[in-house]
């Protein structure tokens, strides 16, 4: 049997990854988004509870089904049930965040605890908030476990940027 073409998006809450399925599912998007119990302090209002899924075809070729995954820790017994069978993933942390590297560690170890054949390439939102952000430092402060992976700034609001990630993770898989 073919193999779908699967991926999904990972990372903590508020990183966009409802947002970038939104764009990207002109075919129509299956969001479980519910008001959130506690604001951000920022716009957003709502959260995933189990997943966001969206049918894409870029250039053409056959359907790419992506997933979203809930960022809360609460609804961690989602993640071992979207990434089966999934190729690759992209894994989205924000610029503003103080806690980039370590929630970079930490996707990092949860992905692999599930499936350590994964590729995994991380696409970094929010760069528009944090003016002394430098992909650079990033880059040096990453954990050896994602030293060799492919990092990208993108808004996760923009069509365009969100599908340069998939195709970046795309030409990783091969
Ligand atoms: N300024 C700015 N805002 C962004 C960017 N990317 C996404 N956003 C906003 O950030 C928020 C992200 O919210 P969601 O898409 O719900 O985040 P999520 O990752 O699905 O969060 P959970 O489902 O709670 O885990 C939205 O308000 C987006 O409009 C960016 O690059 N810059
Ligand atoms: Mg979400």
């Amino acid at each position: 049997m073919e193999k779908s073409l699967k991926f999904v998006l990972a990372g903590p809450v508020g990183v966009g990854k409802t947002t970038a399925i939104g764009v990207l599912g002109d075919a129509g998007v299956i969001s479980t988004d519910v008001p959130m119990t506690q604001s951000d302090g920022g716009q957003k209002t709502t959260t995933t509870v189990a997943l966001d899924f969206a049918s894409v075809a870029l250039d053409h070729g056959p359907p790419l089904f992506i997933y979203g995954l809930p960022g809360q820790d609460h609804f961690s017994f989602m993640r071992p049930i979207l990434l089966h069978g999934a190729l690759g993933v992209i894994l989205l942390l924000r610029a503003d965040s103080p806690d980039l590297i370590y929630e970079c560690s930490r996707w990092i170890e949860i992905l692999r605890s599930i499936d350590d054949q994964l590729a995994i390439v991380i696409g970094i939102t929010h760069a528009d908030r944090n003016r002394d952000f430098s992909i650079q430092h990033v880059r040096e402060a990453l954990p050896n476990a994602a030293r060799d992976l492919p990092v990208f700034t993108f808004d996760a609001r923009d069509r365009d940027q969100v599908e340069h990630l998939i195709r970046a993770l795309l030409v990783t898989i091969g």
